[in-house]
């Protein structure tokens, strides 16, 4: 044992030694001689979970960040002991506790080097305050040990030497150091010596996660309330880290409708009915695709959730109907805090029905926000979230939106030091009743997720659509997100970039920023560049605070209008890239956007990197950030990329400076790859076409792309009617062989593909389709690098010159 007598000077408490332990199928408990039970269970064989009890008795066993949907099982189990320790083995990882200390070391199975290491391990301090522990755990951290995660942080990609907090805060106009903010993720991956692995501190109060900052070769975490309660994920893949975290947590339950992955305009606030009509008619005016057109808080009744201001929208039916015949879904805002007002339906059946949240001798939890004094609902009662969802029916069903928009869930409330609840208010966390001190960092997720019952509920059979502000680990499964309000300026642009990368590869890729900003007015060069890094987001919004005048595509001018254009019908031409993106999210957990180092942790040149990332799994995005640029530098990573615009092949492994003028940004196709693409439409659906395109970039030797489909909205897919196919193209000098496997029942309308090879180092004269010899002029070649084919085959084959 490490006696700290600093740390025991300042009230830490440690485990002593072991004295007993006991195995039940996957679970072990080791007992200490001073009361300490550690319990280890294995989840999986790379999954494992610690659990610490300094009583002698484990809480109630519940989640809400563990989903009943992750997978479980392993196929080996192992325990033996010898002098110093215990030694549970599974397939992936060795786990060593010593016996005098109750430390816990990771090793990987196969070669036997250490993962990861206790420092001193779990330590805690009695709380005099409110009972219970403060619970700490610490670790050796390696020189070269890097870290990523933890949610929406906006500084830069590496977590290393910085300390961070999890509460979530309604955080108005944020900085890049500002912590924390709105969420709270308390997930993290580190790699060393080319091995990846996580830890996910499954507790819902405030924690607090330090990388190497107080102490150089030490990183921790540690909690006001609850149990040590962690799983501890290995790779050593980093991909394969977050995949295990994902699988634990939660993908999400649908798909989203494929119009949620199109382009969202949005502002605080449009109205009236004139106003929204006036945006949506511009867009189609000016040819600028977009799917959706939200109503901030200004289209309620003195904002009470749930009503209309019927001066502004006499007919919210006819107007959100004329809206979908116009290809515009609406979504609506609505906020936790219900209005106190005996003549609103809402608050009297809340208030009737006991659904408020209470202080802790009994008062209504009082809070004022945008509605004036309000009461909250208790979304951590299972009978409250299903009062809520019940509540969308009229919206839904009847006048027809198509997706809410979840707020101020931090909770936030105005005018008060916290900005959110007293800890003292009680909440039911599902029957597991506790102050606001536990229930604080949950509340957003068990509103969404109410919301989202609601919305799955009532548009049914189509699919749900929600976004939220605040998020705990595992809201993934019910909703999207966005980053809150940021601000206009070009260090914001960064940190979006910054933040979408995290929140990928913290398990959560449905979302994106504030494009433009939420605070402030950008200039039509910053609006541009973010734009073009939005439409490489999978959740893309337009969104300001409105009390800078307008933030839509067509207000900076006509050049900006045509980057703008540009880049959407981009976004959607690569639409069904993305929605075969975002089914490997849902399938398997692979993040969409892929930082650097989770693209490639080998080569550790992407430890820092932050600005360059990998949208998908072949398309390589570096947004300029910068004001009067003409280009950059950035890091190609390994393996060779063309550039999108010119077709030119860059090897990577190292940085290059990449031209871009305000009209274009770095975007690069991995070689071998196989792109598909929609026809431009200005909304999804609006075309019906015969045809794709797949934009088939040339390599030397083999390359597979998917391209998944199906009817885009509904639960069909669920029951088989989806298609996934496969590509291999496998490359000669003279000639390219391309592959396709179908898999799934669904048959899209269109009957075929387009192809264009791109850098194909011959020029075509032969072709066979399934080894029948085809006419060149039968297959529409334009120029020799494009031509025309039915889409059911099993294989092309061009021969050229
Ligand atoms: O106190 O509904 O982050 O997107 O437009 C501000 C008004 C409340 C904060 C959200 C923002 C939204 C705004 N809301």
């Amino acid at each position: 044992m490490i006696v700290s007598t600093e740390l025991e000077q300042k009230g830490n408490l440690f485990p002593s030694e072991i004295i007993n332990y006991k195995k039940e199928v996957d679970t072990l408990h080791f007992f200490t001689k001073n009361g300490v039970v550690l319990q280890v269970t294995v989840v999986r064989d790379s999954v494992i979970r610690f659990r610490y009890s300094t009583t002698g008795k484990f809480e109630n066993d519940f989640s809400y960040g563990v989903t009943i949907h992750a997978s479980r099982g392993y196929s080996f189990l192992d325990v033996t002991e010898n002098a110093t320790h215990y030694i549970l083995t599974t397939s992936k990882l060795i786990c060593k506790v010593e016996k005098l200390s109750l430390q816990v070391s990771l090793f990987d199975a196969l070669d036997l080097k250490l993962i990861n290491e206790d420092e001193i391990g779990f330590h805690w301090e009695e709380s005099y305050e409110f009972g219970g522990d403060i619970v700490k755990m610490s670790k050796a951290c390696q020189k070269a040990e890097s870290f990523y995660g933890l949610g929406d942080k906006p500084v830069e990609v590496n977590l290393k030497g910085k300390r961070f907090e999890n509460w979530a805060t309604d955080s108005y106009a944020f900085g890049k150091d500002t912590d924390p903010i709105y969420k709270a993720i308390p997930f993290y991956t580190a790699i060393q010596e080319n091995k990846a692995y996580g830890i996910f501190f499954d507790n819902t109060f405030k924690s607090h996660f330090d990388f190497a900052q107080e102490r150089r070769n030490v990183t921790s975490f540690w909690a006001q309330g609850g149990e040590m309660n962690y799983y501890f994920m290995y790779g050593p893949a980093m991909e394969d880290v977050v995949k295990n975290y994902t699988d634990l947590t939660g993908k999400p339950h649908t798909l989203p409708p494929l119009w949620a992955l199109g382009f969202h305009q949005c502002k605080w606030s449009y109205y009236p009915e004139s106003n929204v009509k006036e945006v949506t008619k511009t867009f189609r005016d000016l040819k600028i695709p977009c799917d959706a057109i939200y109503l901030d808080i200004d289209y309620m009744e003195g904002f009470r959730c749930f009503t209309w201001d019927k001066k502004h929208f006499p007919d919210p039916k006819r107007m959100v109907k004329e809206l979908e015949d116009d290809g515009f879904k609406t979504v609506v805002i609505i906020d936790p805090g219900i209005k106190i007002d005996l003549e609103y339906d809402v608050f009297k059946e809340a208030l009737d029905k006991d659904y408020f949240c209470k202080r802790a001798d009994g008062p209504y939890m009082k809070g004022k926000v945008w509605p004036g004094e309000c009461y909250f609902p208790d979304y951590t009662k299972p009978e409250v979230r299903e009062w809520w969802s019940g509540l969308f029916k009229e919206l839904i069903e009847d006048i027809g939106v198509k997706g809410v928009w979840n707020d101020m869930n931090e909770p936030a409330v105005m005018d008060v030091p916290n900005k959110s609840f007293p800890d003292d208010v009680r909440h039911d966390y599902d029957g597991n009743p506790c102050s606001h001190r536990k229930a604080h960092n949950i509340y957003g997720t068990q509103m969404a997720r109410a919301t989202y019952h609601g919305l799955k509920k009532y548009a049914y059979p189509k699919r749900p659509f929600v976004i939220t502000r605040s998020a705990y680990s595992g809201a993934q499964r019910y909703t999207s997100t966005w980053m809150g309000d940021n601000v206009a300026t070009w260090e914001h642009l960064a940190i979006a970039n910054n933040q979408a990368q995290r929140m990928a590869m913290s398990g959560f890729s449905f979302a994106g920023s504030d494009i433009g900003g939420f605070a402030g007015q950008p200039q039509g060069e910053l609006f541009a560049r973010w734009i073009q890094l939005g439409v490489f987001h999978a959740f893309c919004r337009v969104h300001s605070s409105g009390d800078h005048g307008n933030q839509e595509p067509w207000v900076f001018g006509d050049e900006v209008t045509d980057i703008v254009r540009k880049f959407v019908e981009l976004r959607y031409q690569l639409l069904p890239y993305l929605y075969t993106a975002f089914w490997r999210y849902v399938n398997d957990g692979t993040p969409i956007l892929k930082s650097l180092v989770l693209y490639d942790q080998e080569d550790t040149a992407t430890h820092y990197r932050s600005d360059e990332f990998v949208y998908g799994e072949q398309i390589l995005i570096c947004p300029i950030l910068e004001p009067n640029a003409k280009g950059r530098r950035m890091y190609i990573p390994r393996g060779k990329w063309y550039n999108f615009w010119t077709n030119e092949l860059l090897e990577g492994g190292k940085e290059y400076w990449v031209d871009a003028n305000i009209d274009s940004m770095p975007i690069f196709i991995k070689e071998g790859a196989i792109i598909p693409k929609y026809p431009v439409q200005q909304y999804v659906g609006e075309k019906k076409f015969d045809e794709i395109t797949l934009e088939v970039y040339y390599k030397e030797g083999k390359e597979a792309s998917i391209l998944y489909d199906d009817a885009h909205d509904g639960y069909d897919y669920k029951k088989g009617r989806f298609s996934l196919r496969t590509f291999q193209v496998t490359g000669k000098k003279e000639e390219l062989i391309i592959q396709q496997h179908k898999r799934g029942e669904f048959n899209a309308d269109y009957s075929k593909y387009k192809m264009v090879f791109h850098n194909l180092p011959f020029t075509i004269t032969a072709i066979q389709i399934d080894n029948v010899a085809i006419k060149l002029e039968d297959l529409n070649i334009s120029g020799s690098q494009t031509i025309s084919i039915k889409k059911e085959f099993s294989e092309l084959h061009l021969f050229g010159k």
